[in-house]
């Protein structure tokens, strides 16, 4: 059954297709669910694929993603209000503000929040790296300024970037449950 992925991005619309192509096709559905005020983005994603799932109607499970950047020296900024501060400060300021730090680590995490009329699942995917200058024509969103393994998510082709991404991780644990469950 087709799986409806609730998101107005693109780029994690392509990079779940991807993923789980040969599994189930994946439907682009924009609905602006609640995003709840949270520092948990499992919270924030299971509750938007509950009401997502309740108010859109048919039995087609739906998938919610919410996903942050949290930058080490700047005390886990931006984080939950990544979209936020992508929209407002952009991303190559964000390259500023981390450039005077000595320590550029960062981390993407991601929370795919699965509901059916079973009830909800969350899966997380987490990878770390390190801020760098813009670099990359590919991915979206901060991908320019996030080097792993000396290249930049940007730099990376969708299938590179799934083998070792917040989202790729988080889309192994899902389908590792999901081909479990269907067993
Ligand atoms: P939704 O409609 O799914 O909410 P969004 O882009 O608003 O789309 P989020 O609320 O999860 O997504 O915001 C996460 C922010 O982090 C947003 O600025 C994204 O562009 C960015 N982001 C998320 N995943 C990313 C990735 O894989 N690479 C680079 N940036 C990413
Ligand atoms: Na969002």
């Amino acid at each position: 059954m087709a799986i409806r992925f609730v998101t107005g991005n693109e780029g994690k619309v392509r990079e779940a297709r991807e993923y789980l192509e040969g599994l189930e096709p994946v439907e682009q559905i924009e609905y602006d669910y609640t995003e709840i005020q949270s520092d948990s983005l499992g919270e924030i994603a299971a509750h938007g694929a509950r009401e997502a799932f309740e108010e859109l109607g048919s039995d087609e499970p739906v998938l919610v993603d919410d996903a942050g950047l949290f930058v080490d020296a700047l005390g886990g900024f931006p984080g939950p209000y990544s979209a936020y501060v992508e929209d407002t400060v952009g991303v190559e300021r964000l390259w500023q503000l981390a450039s005077e730090e000595d320590n550029r680590r960062a981390r993407f995490k991601t929370v795919l929040a699965y509901a059916d009329e079973t009830g909800i699942e969350t899966f997380e995917g987490t990878v770390a790296g390190t801020l760098v200058a813009p670099r990359g024509e590919g991915g979206f969103g901060y991908d320019p300024i996030f080097e792993y393994n000396g290249q930049t998510m940007a730099e990376m082709s969708t299938e590179e970037k799934n083998a070792i991404s917040h989202r790729g991780r988080a889309l192994a644990a899902f389908v590792e449950w999901y081909a479990d469950r269907e067993a």
